[in-house]
């Protein structure tokens, strides 16, 4: 596997971006996007606890993409203040994932403002994702096809960014947006494709912003306990169509096939993912 650092700017233009990165479809780091956001300061561990401490929150572990009963869906519900103390305590496994702040505290949602960088945000669908120190987000492509605005706080997270067209090395799964790898592990005796894989890593830290191009594989890892927003933006008819068709695809196919054979249906995408790689 051969990784290249993500380019990291400050003070990048619209002009900019646009020839520079969202054409050509490459990520980059901004250091600046959210200056002028009251939450670059505000969304503290202890504020979240003191002001937001007793919304319920959907809570999931490492069971939330393994094959099954609880396949893509939260393990347990527990107090948000609870959730935040635990992961902040301690390394644990325990994840919020794609968490609408706009829908579940919409106080939240008043310290950020628009980004101007693009066209297109769906102001609808502001995510944030909690995790404690060493828990990951496997592998997977944004299932939308958006462009995705990766905002982080406090602490540090680990990115690997992939390409559509690396799907090969990774074993994509048919019918999925993930993989047989699972790049916590990267083992290249099992699994010689990887040797071809090529991408690009990214550390973030607080109050940077990652941009991720529609349909690019993402792998993130909390390096420390954290947490991030997500805002998502779709420039374009073709993107949004591609996305809706995933949607159908996943929740028909995968989540129908899923309940039909249990890991019966996981084993056949395993093998149609070994075939399909090119090693
Ligand atoms: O930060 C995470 O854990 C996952 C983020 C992600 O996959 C996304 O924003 O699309
Ligand atoms: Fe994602």
């Amino acid at each position: 596997m051969k990784l290249l650092p993500v380019d990291r700017v400050t003070g990048l233009t619209r002009e900019r971006f646009k020839d520079e990165y969202l054409k050509p479809r490459r990520p980059v780091i901004f250091t600046d996007l959210i200056d002028p956001w009251p939450a670059k300061n505000k969304w503290t561990w202890d504020y979240l606890i003191e002001n937001f401490g007793d919304v319920i929150v959907p809570v999931a572990d490492a069971n939330f993409s393994k094959a099954g009963k609880h396949y893509l869906s939260p393990s347990a519900h527990m107090k948000f203040g609870d959730y935040l103390k635990t992961i902040r305590e301690k390394p644990v496994d325990l994840r919020i994932f794609l968490y609408n702040i706009l829908k579940n505290i919409p106080e939240l949602a008043k310290d950020i403002k628009p980004f101007e960088i693009m066209d297109g945000f769906l102001d609808e669908y502001p995510f944030m994702f909690f995790g404690g120190q060493g828990s990951y987000t496997r592998i997977h492509y944004d299932i939308d096809c958006s462009h995705v605005f990766l905002t982080q706080f406090m602490t540090r997270k680990r990115v690997l960014l992939f390409e559509p067209g690396q799907a090969k090395y990774l074993h994509h799964l048919p019918f999925t947006v993930s993989c047989e790898i699972d790049l916590i592990d990267p083992d290249e005796e099992k699994f010689p494709s990887l040797q071809y894989l090529e991408g690009y890593e990214a550390m973030l830290t607080h109050g940077e912003t990652l941009f991720i191009p529609s349909c690019w594989w993402h792998h993130i890892e909390y390096t420390d306990a954290g947490y991030s927003l997500a805002l998502r933006a779709s420039d374009s008819i073709a993107l949004r169509a591609r996305g809706a068709f995933n949607i159908a695809r996943t929740f028909i196919v995968d989540k129908g096939m899923n309940k039909l054979l249990g890991p019966r249906w996981a084993n056949m995408k395993v093998a149609l993912a070994r075939a399909n790689s090119q090693a």
